[in-house]
């Protein structure tokens, strides 16, 4: 299985064959069926352009009351349990003894981005955050663990598996675009990503 390192970044591209990939889709689609796709409002009263949902004991919630997790959605539902095929990569890659407590699910259609920010919502930094991306194409930009400097860009393609551990832990990161069309994966289109994370 070959791997690019981009920043200590570990990338296994096309970590999963067409049928995971089907597999995955579909069990993130059952989990959206429980906890259905909001669009978060970031503080400053702004909308994300990226849905969200989760599964596990935690989700990542942002309203006026600031950024946190939460271990329900906002309609007051517990999240739905993370699908054993999604815990499965975990295990295959994280190189950590404990077991995730969150998959955030950010879905991006047509122009939706993500700006650069840190993950540091997590207790744990010990812990890597492990990223499956699923879908359309999506340009992934990381910099510094300081705003500013030089940053480097990837497309991440279905089926790659990012590791964001040690010195990645808290680069600055972010999606500038993707490229809608380039998968069939999705019935809809657009791009998937599923973030594993430990939270406390
Ligand atoms: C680098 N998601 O959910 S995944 C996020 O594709 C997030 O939806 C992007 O950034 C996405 O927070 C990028 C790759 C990723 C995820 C977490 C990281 C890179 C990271 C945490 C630390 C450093
Ligand atoms: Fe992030």
């Amino acid at each position: 299985m070959t791997h690019l390192t981009v920043r200590s970044v570990k990338i296994w591209l096309g970590f999963l064959d067409r049928a995971a990939q089907e597999a995955m889709r579909d069990a993130v689609a059952d989990v959206v069926t429980q906890a259905p796709y909001f669009r978060p409002v970031t503080p400053r009263g702004k909308p994300m352009s990226v849905r969200m949902s989760a599964a596990g004991a935690f989700g990542w919630i942002t309203d006026a009351r600031g950024y946190r997790y939460e271990p329900a959605h906002p309609d007051g539902q517990p999240w739905p349990a993370i699908p054993p095929e999604i815990l499965n990569v975990w295990r295959a890659v994280s190189d950590c003894d404990r077991a995730p407590e969150c998959c955030l699910i950010n879905s991006y259609a047509g122009t939706a981005r993500m700006g650069l920010h840190q993950d540091k919502d997590e207790a744990d930094f010990g812990c890597p955050v492990v990223s499956i991306s699923l879908g359309d194409d999506g340009l992934f930009r990381i910099g510094n663990t300081t705003r500013g400097g030089k940053t480097e860009s990837i497309w991440l393609s279905s089926g790659d598996v990012a590791v964001l551990g040690g010195d990645a832990r808290l680069a600055y990161h972010g999606i500038d675009r993707i490229r809608p069309g380039s998968s069939t994966l999705l019935p809809e289109g657009g791009r998937i990503n599923l973030t594993l994370r430990v939270v406390t």
